[in-house]
């Protein structure tokens, strides 16, 4: 998947399982009720706003059910691909939502990995854990939290290489939080601009080994093309 690399223009997928609080989030982060609350989102929705000076587009999904994919429609995995395809040159940021204290056992760890990995190989790379029900936190910042959570969601932290935040979708005018998140998108944009900027192109580095490969045998090359003259 080619992510879109401009940060003047976020473009974010949310995705996750049942009831985990995408729809809200989505509101919460273009701050308007624009996708549904409470009754199932059934496909993709897409909606833009401008937030703090940057034009936001989110992509509200379907949830899957906490089941390996093998066991998901096709229906609902063709909808999730959409979900990248709806974006055009692909998203920022996949969030994926998951309710502050509600427990992630393996079952959880199987869904997520399965689901999230029908959306490319590199997936990870543009994923955060957006924690809803951040009213549910009380005096703990969300840091403590991460800190004391159970090993299968120490994992999804981990392959997300430690990008999390929290959103308290019952506080709308706490616009801080909107803001703070649409920061760490960006920096998550500009590490891998600058991850893909120093890496060397594939075809130079493989000439490279190439050379390193071969260059013993270059005296014997030139003796048998200077017999043949
Ligand atoms: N207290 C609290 N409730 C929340 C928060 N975010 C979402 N909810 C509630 O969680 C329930 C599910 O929220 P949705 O946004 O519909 O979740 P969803 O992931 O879109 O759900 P489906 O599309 O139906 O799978 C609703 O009752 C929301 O009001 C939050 O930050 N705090
Ligand atoms: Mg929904």
């Amino acid at each position: 998947m080619a992510a879109a690399t401009e940060a003047d223009h976020v473009k974010i997928v949310l995705l996750g399982g049942r009831w985990a609080g995408k729809s809200s989030s989505g509101n919460t982060i273009l701050n308007k009720e624009v996708f549904g609350i409470g009754a199932q989102t059934e496909a993709c929705v897409m909606e833009t706003n401008k937030i703090a000076g940057t034009q936001v587009t989110v992509v509200d999904t379907p949830s899957w059910n906490w089941v390996p994919a093998e066991d998901t429609s096709d229906e609902l995995k063709q909808e999730l691909k959409r979900s990248v395809e709806m974006l055009g040159d692909g998203p920022h940021a996949f969030l994926l939502v998951y309710p502050l204290g509600a427990p992630f056992v393996k079952r959880h760890k199987i869904a997520v990995q399965e689901h999230l990995e029908l959306l490319g190989s590199d997936v990870w790379d543009h994923t955060m854990v957006l924690f809803s029900r951040g009213d549910w936190l009380g005096k703990k910042t969300i840091e403590e939290h991460v800190e004391g959570v159970k090993e299968e969601l120490k994992w999804l932290v981990e392959q997300c290489k430690d990008r999390y935040h929290v959103l308290n979708n019952k506080v709308r005018t706490n616009e801080m939080q909107v803001i703070e998140l649409l920061e760490k998108i960006k920096r998550m944009i500009y590490a891998k601009r600058k991850s893909s900027k120093t890496e060397p192109p594939e075809s130079k580095f493989s000439f490279f080994l190439f050379f390193i490969f071969c260059r013993q045998y270059l005296p014997l090359l030139l003796i048998i093309v200077y017999n043949k003259k």
